[in-house]
């Protein structure tokens, strides 16, 4: 008998408060899950002639799954606030709430014209700490990848698990103990930034390329989705490295990836699977935010490969 989300969220050792925003960010994921199943004969596909704060063209099911997430949270007390992508401001849910929600609704949602993984990324965090907290203190991160199984990928911190949405409609323990294996010979960048690089990155790359014959001594491949949750996925399942570093065009923005809803939870995720995160040149967990909508380089993986990261920062 497979556990469920719910079976498994009752015997964890977390606030059952904190469990509940976890189980209502789950039942949010099961809608938009058959949502995107069908949007294209919904004719809810296109975009709505916005962009969001981001200067990002919204798309219908961008604004669909954030509408989706807010009817999820209105409903559970124990929400305060909700940070979203989507949203230009802070969402003032329940003013007793203990936890804010920092939420990319629909990341990756450029691809879903043509059918590739797209997924919902969040972080819970304590009310009291304020909106502005360094990723160490996320009390709990997932993703939902919405890929040929719809996967829940979780952490409370030491360990990360994964449930998948059966046939029934419900979650069910799939991986009860991820870890990112420490090596890898897969990265994971845009090479058609090559040219904004920094030397770190083109170093790092450079060697990757070299394969058998360069300082790596091992022959390297490369994966882009260009969706962050099927990039990270797929790392956290087969190990491997994603890179968006700063680089000559995304500097003066701070980077291309958000912050409080994308980097911050995915790398609280890697961490809690044995991997690491890094902006290049501080671990990404003790970024300190300045602003909800920050931007940041972000590099996570395979501890191994980061480290050959870090070190090629180190150089200078
Ligand atoms: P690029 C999607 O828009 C996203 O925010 C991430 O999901 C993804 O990793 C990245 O941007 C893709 O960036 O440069 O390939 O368009």
């Amino acid at each position: 008998m497979m556990t469920t989300l719910a079976e498994w969220l009752a015997v964890q050792s977390v606030d059952s408060g904190l469990a509940s925003v976890v189980a209502s960010m789950a039942a949010a994921s099961v809608d938009i899950a058959a949502i995107l199943r069908t949007a294209p004969v919904a004719g809810q596909v296109g975009l709505v002639g916005r962009v969001n704060v981001q200067g990002e063209e919204q798309k219908q099911l961008d604004i669909i799954s954030n509408d989706i997430v807010v009817k999820y949270l209105e409903q559970n007390p124990q929400v305060s606030i909700l940070v979203s992508e989507e949203l230009d401001e802070p969402l003032q849910l329940q003013n007793q709430g203990r936890y804010v929600v920092a939420t990319d609704p629909l990341d990756g949602s450029s691809n879903l014209d043509v059918n590739v993984t797209v997924g919902t990324i969040f972080a819970i965090l304590d009310a009291a700490g304020g909106l502005l907290q360094k990723g160490t203190a996320q009390l709990a991160a997932g993703y939902v990848a919405y890929g040929p199984a719809t996967s829940l990928v979780l952490s409370f911190g030491p360990g990360v698990v994964v449930f998948t949405l059966d046939a029934d409609g419900r979650y069910v323990l799939t991986d009860g103990h991820v870890q990112v294996p420490q090596a890898s010979a897969e990265y994971a960048i845009n090479t058609a930034r090559e040219r904004f690089w920094d030397d770190a990155t083109k170093g790092y790359v450079a060697e990757n390329v070299a394969g058998e014959t360069g300082a790596s001594g091992k022959r390297h491949n490369m994966r882009w989705v260009g969706s962050m949750v099927a990039d990270v996925h797929r790392i956290l399942m087969r190990g491997g490295i994603f890179l968006y570093p700063l680089d000559s065009e995304t500097v003066s923005k701070g980077g291309r990836l958000r912050l409080l809803y994308e980097a911050n939870p995915m790398a609280f995720l890697v961490e809690a699977a044995g991997g690491k995160a890094t902006t290049g040149r501080q671990r990404l967990l003790d970024v300190m935010p300045t602003a909800i909508h920050q931007r940041v380089p972000v590099i996570l993986g395979s501890a191994e490969e980061v480290a050959r990261v870090e070190a090629w920062y180190a150089k200078g």
